[in-house]
């Protein structure tokens, strides 16, 4: 296997877009594929390498998207498959990748499929689902799941369907029963929608859900969980044993990379939604040690970040164990928030967000950013009755709700802040009068946040030692976390104060390339400096005369 060549998705950063909240061109209130393309300028400009857009197939939008009722096609809501090619060229054209969002765990319960498979037992699709029947005992079948495997939404993983007198599993909605992942033909139809994309060229797939694709075929009873207070969503009745990360998930996975691999000069990147410890994260990346190959994902999507304390130590430790924990030739990445996630402002605040900002673009691996967030934008506030996520209307008040994170980009400082000329589908968040696209890019905002990313983007593109470097010296220091990124002779030093005190830091001699509130550019350092409360620098090391560093951190 080639380790040495580099690939473009690992210089590179990933901008994920929520197509219903990015752009609306229509008026209808939903952003849409033809909005996306308007705002291409601002795409190519911002200095990512790659758009992940989540999906946009047909579906019933009972989970928004992520409940696809045709693999193959463009819903109406977002447009047509002529819009999403004419996207996909002109984004090509301005030297951007495109990763489809791919949701092979589960379908929508009006695929043809599903509709096919729910009819009979006898039927060519029955197999196609994971159908149980009721357990046994007293009672009317439908009171009667198989066993105890919970939802992610809450309630059981379990429908009844009159139809078949039989049961189907849903990881997620009953209207996403999950597909038979141990049935071939399952797998060849899958396959032949993501060849359906790969002809039209698309650059990568982020796999929805990848660690659940299988489940215990004996349907065994996940173990009660010892910490559960009886509170929050029932899925945390049980510990998902048998219905999560299940070891012959491996070998799907590495049919997904073949089924990329088999196309000529492949460089598309097959990245993992996978929530998971970091041991058995990194599994995913399919490390064979008898050839020291790497069959799995590319890159299983390292949520670390996310969960992890805003603590100087936590961090430290974190970067050091996820190292640490590589496969040889495995590439690492980083994600500070997403759709499904509270948006990294309004968990820390502005100061701390650029902080932030300058953390996943200084570490090493793929940085994956989510839209807004280079606008400093914090949740929306949904009164209850705009509430529109399943996942909140399921379960009322237990703050499982994500339509806080998915509120309209903010363009500019009209009244819907530039993203429709209708209703948005989701209320504009307050302050996009003042925090918007135009008011960050214009003269008078030299120190915005959203020109914060862009040098952090600019800059990490500029310098291998950035894109492709080693870490190391990681280190925290009551409260400043610090490491460099070194290629050859050229070394970084960063240093992030993730407190709100005051710090003082030793620095070799050097200049300082950024800081997180965007002054002092160009200015000599060494010795002690200064470090204002939630301050972050990137400093170019003089003549770093330090041993050479260690593989690992
Ligand atoms: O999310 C999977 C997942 O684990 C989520 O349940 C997540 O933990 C939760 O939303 C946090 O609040 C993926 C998609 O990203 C999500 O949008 C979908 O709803 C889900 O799969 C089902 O397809
Ligand atoms: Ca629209």
């Amino acid at each position: 296997m080639k380790t040495s060549a580099r690939l473009w998705w690992q210089d590179g950063a990933i901008y994920q877009i929520y197509p219903r909240s990015f752009q609306d061109s229509n008026g209808d209130g939903i952003g849409d594929l033809p909005g996306i393309l308007s705002r291409i300028d601002y795409l190519a400009t911002l200095g990512v390498e790659a758009v992940w857009i989540s999906p946009f197939y047909p579906s019933p939008m009972a989970d928004f998207g992520y409940d696809v009722a045709d693999y193959c096609n463009v819903d109406p809501i977002f447009g047509t498959l002529p819009d999403f090619i004419r996207l996909i060229d002109a984004l090509h054209t301005r030297g951007l990748r495109v990763i489809l969002d791919f949701v092979p765990n589960h379908s929508s319960d009006q695929h043809p499929w599903f509709l096919e498979s729910k009819i009979s037992r006898d039927n060519p699709k029955q197999d196609w689902y994971l159908w149980r029947d009721p357990a046994p005992g007293a009672g009317v079948p439908e009171s009667r799941p198989p066993n105890n495997w919970q939802s992610h939404f809450g309630g059981p993983a379990w429908t009844y369907n009159p139809e078949r007198g039989q049961f189907y599993y849903h990881s997620f909605l009953r209207q996403q029963p999950d597909l038979n992942w141990r049935n071939p033909e399952v797998r060849k139809a899958i396959y032949a929608a993501m060849r359906f994309w790969l002809d039209r060229g698309v650059d990568g797939f982020r796999m929805d859900v990848l660690w659940l694709l299988i489940k215990d075929d004996q349907f065994r009873d996940n173990p009660l969980n010892p910490d559960w207070s009886g509170g929050g969503s029932s899925f945390g009745r049980v510990l998902p044993l048998y219905t999560a990360d299940r070891p012959e998930t491996h070998e799907v996975v590495a049919e997904m990379r073949a089924v990329m691999a088999s196309y000529p000069n492949r460089d598309a990147v097959l990245i993992g939604e996978i929530y998971l410890p970091l041991r058995d994260l990194v599994a995913y990346y399919g490390f064979d040690p008898n050839t020291a190959d790497l069959r799995g994902a590319d890159m299983p999507f390292n949520f670390h970040l996310i969960q992890t304390p805003w603590n100087a130590d936590r961090i430290a430790q974190l970067i050091r164990e996820y190292e640490g924990q590589l496969p040889t030739g495995a590439w690492p990445n980083w994600v500070l928030g997403n759709h499904d996630q509270t948006r990294i402002a309004t968990r820390l605040g502005e100061y701390q967000a650029r902080v932030a900002a300058m953390l996943l673009l200084t570490l090493r691996g793929t940085p994956t950013l989510y839209y807004g967030d280079e606008l400093g934008m914090t949740d929306g506030s949904i009164h209850p009755d705009q509430v529109r996520d399943p996942a909140e209307l399921n379960q009322p008040g237990i703050g499982m709700g994500r339509d806080p994170e998915r509120t309209p980009m903010l363009w500019d400082n009209s009244p819907v802040a530039g993203f429709t000329s209708g209703q948005p589908w989701l209320p504009v968040n307050e302050g996009a009068a003042t925090r918007n696209v135009a008011a960050q890019s214009s003269p008078d905002a030299p120190r915005s946040i959203l020109n914060l990313y862009r040098k952090l983007l600019a800059l990490r593109r500029q310098h291998p030692a950035l894109h492709a470097g080693a870490i190391s010296y990681v280190q925290s220091n009551s409260g400043v976390l610090s490491y460099r990124r070194i290629l050859g002779d050229q070394q970084f030093q960063i240093f992030l104060n993730l407190t709100d005190d005051i710090k003082r830091v030793t620095s070799e001699p050097g200049h300082i390339l950024l800081t997180t509130i965007l002054d002092g550019e160009g200015a000599d350092v060494g010795g002690i400096t200064i470090l204002e409360a939630g301050e972050g620098l990137l400093i170019a090391l003089k003549n770093p005369h330090i041993p050479d560093p260690p593989n690992k951190p």
